[in-house]
């Protein structure tokens, strides 16, 4: 028998490319004649265009023309996603044309032969503004409600408010929900606006044909999405839109779909009669790429002194930007996923989605489910300091006992699988919990400077959920050629999980043939028409298994063309995968390898997968931090986590998911936030002043193994890619406060910078001056 290559330690295939001759990306693509496109951006957060004067930009060398909203204006405005759930009246315009309502929103574009021409011109283009109120704060926008019939602190007044989209509803939440429980806790906690800082900005690259048909290289997470979204903005049969995917330097959620400036490059290109271009600068790219998260969200606790949980509920306020896009609908996966793996008796939660005159926030790795881990896991902690209990023991009390069938929660969540109690137990035994609870107590007893804190969090999240139209499912072609290599199609996007490896590994089990003689493409409309891309955390559960299922089928369409070679009952066959032939069972002379019936005729297989409904990954994490008593400078020692995704099919890959997402969540925790003015002007425009991760400031992750398969896909794999992000922000924040709870911390916003830790121990020392 041979030996199985599933859940061994493949290396990257995709790795010698990127190490030796580097990626292709978008903007190394040669397109020749192409001309540049250089957006000009509002300058304010919210204003009326009185006037935009391109005549000074058009005098300036290079420039071959220059466009404002006004020449756009026969396009449709771009209307919120999820028709039905979120205002309508909220939709955007390609290019502003008469109101701006963010800094870094596009209102003109000069396009230019050579590409530094365009910035040098784009700065003589003159907007005259007519400044108007800047509503920048999240309860502000709530409150305005345009009562006086002028609309102010509207950001559309024709939507007559600022909510976008409203869940739950909040006039019901129950007035006895707490009524019997002996602890009670509530706070206002912020989960901070992020961006998600790819290392690829946003590009785009566009050509049209003699036939009217468009062609476009853009970065995304799934080329089929983006036809669709950018055949919508420029108003054009999608049958008309090719759209070529190169490789994508990240993307963490915010390359989904298409923006207006792809939009807008492709209507310069076909208005100019040549090919254009478009590549963003990082503070384009910090203004301008959706942020994420962006929740305020009040969280209220109540249950026993013995630690047991009665009852829980989560009141959010999402903050969508200028304009609603996928972050407005980012609270019902919050709410979702609110109780996480805990048996609450009673839990509700309500949100609403308002719009602020800031950059539009969509879907950042994790998308709405490190929010409610967030709020559930900091709400243990405070129920635990309250009641005066270990913060390991209140979870050990309220986690939901293991199950293998589907259970349903109050939210209508249906979790597939899931063993939440052990995947604890084995975090806080790798960590040493007992250990580092007797050498925190040590330190807080020395007094010394730099305190110990510990913290915890337990996660169950949703991968693959399936908000496209049909449910969770994806296709995937596989085909054999003559000389015995293989090709297969993919509806998944790969922008750095390792899906070239992990498809051929999973066409290699089946068929035979070796991992590097398989390709793997993706990413080109004309070549694959359909696909759900990937975000998630989709690709292996969904896609995976689907280049499983065409490589059976395709095994199946060999045999019955063996047996008529061979002359044999296809019954009698037998798949030898060391040759990769059939041969008649008893009689190996007999035998016909695939590549020689791929000689006859074509041997190809496409196959859909369509799975039951999403899975739901679970894990605990354990950080520990020192804190600085004195400075307030915060420092992670450790993050040790358990990610339980199911069946693992390439541990190297996991592993390396765990990694970068566990960097990022830290990050959150750490570092990482969008801040403006109250005027609406961003203050972390540039990487000087956002304080993107890097390597010095994490620790070496511990990873520990647990895997609970799922009945959801034949693989039993549930998603990985967004596991680390979701448990380990709530995990540093608890470690952080924990560090300080004997000095009475009871809770400190994210990110824990020297300044906020140090705030949060003032009141807890003696006054500087009697
Ligand atoms: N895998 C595995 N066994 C499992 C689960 C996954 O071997 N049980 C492997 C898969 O084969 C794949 C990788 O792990 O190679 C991730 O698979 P999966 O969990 O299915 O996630 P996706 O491929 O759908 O990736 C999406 C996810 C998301 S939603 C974000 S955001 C994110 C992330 O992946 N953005 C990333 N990881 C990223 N990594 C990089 N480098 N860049 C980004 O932008």
């Amino acid at each position: 028998m041979s030996v199985s290559i599933l859940g061994t330690r493949v290396i990257r295939t995709e790795d010698p490319r990127f190490l030796t001759t580097g990626g292709v990306y978008t903007d190394d693509m040669r397109l020749p004649g192409a001309c540049h496109v250089q957006f000009v951006r509002s300058a304010v957060a919210h204003a009326r265009i009185r006037s935009v004067d391109v005549s000074a930009a058009l005098e300036a060398p290079g420039v071959i023309a220059a466009f404002t909203g006004a020449d756009l204006a026969n396009l449709p405005v771009v209307a919120p996603p999820m028709p039905g759930m979120i205002n309508a009246q909220m939709g955007q315009p390609l290019l502003a044309a008469d109101t701006v309502r963010y800094v870094g929103e596009p209102l003109a574009v000069v396009v230019t032969e050579n590409r530094y021409q365009g910035e040098d011109a784009a700065d003589l283009v003159d907007v005259d503004y007519e400044v108007l109120p800047a509503v920048v704060d999240m309860a502000e926008a709530a409150a305005g409600t345009g009562d006086q019939g002028d609309g102010a602190g509207l950001l559309f007044p024709a939507a007559g408010s600022n909510v976008a989209a409203a869940f739950g509803d909040a006039a019901a939440l129950a007035a006895g929900l707490f009524d019997g429980c002996e602890v009670v806790v509530s706070r206002t906690i912020v989960n901070q606006r992020v961006a998600p800082a790819p290392m690829e900005t946003r590009a785009a690259a566009a050509a049209w044909g003699e036939d009217g048909r468009l062609t476009a290289w853009i970065p995304n997470q799934g080329a089929q999405g983006t036809k669709g979204a950018l055949a919508g903005m420029l108003g054009i049969d999608p049958a008309m839109v090719r759209i070529i995917t190169p490789d994508v330097g990240g993307a963490f959620g915010a390359k989904f779909g298409a923006d207006p400036e792809h939009a807008v490059v492709c209507w310069v290109a076909r208005r100019l009669g040549r090919p254009a271009r478009w590549a963003e600068t990082r503070n384009e790219n910090l203004l301008g790429m959706t942020h994420g998260r962006a929740q305020r969200q009040t969280i209220t606790i109540g249950g026993s002194r013995d630690g047991t949980v009665a009852a829980y509920r989560l009141e959010i306020l999402q903050d969508c930007g200028a304009y609603p896009k996928f972050g407005a609908f980012l609270p019902a996966l919050t709410i979702l996923m609110a109780p996480g793996p805990y048996a609450i008796p009673r839990a509700e939660a309500v949100a609403r989605s308002v719009v602020t005159n800031t950059t539009p926030v969509g879907a950042y790795r994790g998308a709405g489910r490190p929010e409610a881990t967030a709020a559930i896991e900091r709400a243990m902690d405070l129920f635990a300091a309250e009641a005066g209990l270990d913060p390991a023991e209140v979870r050990r009390k309220n986690l939901l006992p293991a199950f293998t069938e589907p259970h349903t929660t109050a939210f209508g969540a249906v979790y597939d699988s899931g063993d939440y109690a052990t995947a604890l137990e084995a975090a806080l035994t790798a960590a040493g919990y007992e250990d580092l609870r007797r050498e925190q107590a040590k330190r807080r007893a020395d007094g010394d400077v730099v305190q110990l804190g510990i913290g915890l969090s337990c996660y169950v999240e949703i991968t693959g959920p399936g908000l496209e139209e049909g449910g969770p499912r994806e296709n995937a072609t596989v085909e054999v050629h003559p000389d015995g290599s293989a090709t297969i199609l993919t509806g998944t996007s790969p922008h750095g999980q390792g899906h070239v490896t992990v498809w051929a590994m999973l066409a290699s089990e089946e068929l035979g043939i070796g991992v590097d003689k398989i390709t793997v493409k993706w990413g080109d409309t004309d070549l694959i028409p359909e696909g759900g891309g990937t975000g998630g955390s989709r690709s292996l559960q969904q896609g995976g298994a689907a280049v499983r299922q065409a490589s059976q089928d395709l095994l199946e369409l060999a045999r019955q063309r063996a047996a008529s070679e061979l002359e044999a009952n296809p019954a009698d066959l037998v798949f030898d995968t060391g040759s990769s032939s059939f041969a008649v069972a008893g009689d190996p002379d007999a035998a016909v390898p695939l590549a020689r019936l791929a000689e006859r005729e074509r041997l190809l297989v496409r196959a859909v997968f369509r799975a039951p409904g999403p899975t739901f990954p679970f894990g605990a994490h354990v950080a520990v931090a020192e804190v600085d008593t004195e400075t307030g400078k915060a420092t992670l020692r450790r993050v040790v986590t358990v990610d339980d995704a199911g069946t693992v099919i390439n541990p190297l890959l996991a592993e390396g998911q765990r990694h970068g997402g566990i960097a990022q969540g830290a990050a959150q925790a750490l570092l990482e936030e969008v801040v403006y003015d109250a005027e609406g002007n961003p203050l972390t425009a540039s990487f000087a002043d956002y304080p993107f991760v890097s390597a010095t400031e994490v620790p070496s992750f511990e990873l520990a193994d647990m895997a609970t398969p799922t009945s959801y896909n034949p693989l039993g794999a549930k998603g990985i890619g967004e596991a680390g992000t979701i448990g380990s922000t709530p995990a540093v924040q608890n470690a952080i406060i924990d560090a300080l709870a004997h000095l009475g911390v009871r809770h400190i916003d994210m990110p824990a910078s020297p300044q906020r830790v140090w705030q949060a121990l003032r009141p807890a020392a003696p006054p500087a001056h009697s």
